[in-house]
């Protein structure tokens, strides 16, 4: 009788602006592979065909007036496929799957940012995630003016970007909040030091994950 693989691992990275949610999702991918741990990298909004074209709908600065509900059911929309299409079959086969953003980002944005109610977002969460969870976070926070600061070196901004320094205070609040809310899934670290100094604090996470590859605290479904 041939033996199921071991379900993959599911690790989603976030953070506000210019927390460095990129430049280290490189260095745990790096770390990841040279375990040999067999990993899919993908990012939300996003990660299919699909999926993509509807980021693009939701980054376009020309969409200024998209009203919030509206953003709401685009980034569940983009989830419910990335979902289906890569993010469980991947997992289904053993592979882990590092996100850059996820169903947190959503009540960060969208709930802390635009102001939705969390329970209108909750509704959604469960309708397309059926109790479906991450079973690590890795929170990148950064003081909102360092990394306005690091995010305004990159030339032409979408229609996130353009937002205030006090929407994304309120971003950063809600994704503190919700990793006290989540003391089990999340990690956070403190991405205002320097590179050197964060991949540090990366690294130890890294070997939680590896020492764990069973079992985390937080396992998917109660984090
Ligand atoms: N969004 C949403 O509203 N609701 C949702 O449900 C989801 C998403 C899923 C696109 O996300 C937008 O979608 C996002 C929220 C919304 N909008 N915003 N803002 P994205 O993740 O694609 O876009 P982003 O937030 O702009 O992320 P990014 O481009 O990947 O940036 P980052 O990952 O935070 O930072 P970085 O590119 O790695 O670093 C920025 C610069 O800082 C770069 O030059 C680095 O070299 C430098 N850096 C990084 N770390 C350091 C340290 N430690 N010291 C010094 N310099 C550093």
């Amino acid at each position: 009788m041939t033996q199921q693989p071991a379900r993959g691992r599911f690790i989603t990275l976030e953070g506000g602006e210019g927390a460095g949610k990129s430049t280290n999702l490189d260095y745990i991918h790096e770390r990841l592979q040279a375990a040999g741990v067999p990993l899919l990298l993908t990012r939300e909004p996003g990660g299919t065909p699909l999926a993509e074209k509807i980021r693009t709908l939701l980054l376009d600065p020309d969409n200024r007036d998209m009203a919030s509900d509206t953003e709401l059911l685009l980034m569940f929309a983009a989830r419910a496929q990335h979902l289906q299409e890569r993010i469980l079959p991947a997992l289904e086969e053993g592979t882990w799957v590092l996100c850059d953003r996820f169903t947190d980002a959503t009540y960060a944005y969208q709930g802390g940012g635009r102001g939705v109610d969390p329970g209108r977002i909750r509704v959604q969460e469960d309708w397309v995630q059926r109790g479906f969870q991450p079973d690590l976070t890795i929170l990148f926070d950064v003081p909102v003016e360092i990394g306005m600061q690091r995010a305004g070196a990159r030339g032409e901004l979408d229609r996130f970007e353009q937002e205030q320094a006090t929407f994304f205070q309120r971003v950063r609040s809600a994704y503190l909040q919700r990793a006290r809310e989540h003391p089990g899934r999340f990690r956070v670290i403190d991405a205002g030091r320097g590179l050197a100094e964060v991949q540090q604090q990366l690294d130890a996470v890294i070997a939680e994950l590896l020492d764990g590859r069973g079992h985390l605290p937080g396992a998917r479904g109660n984090g």
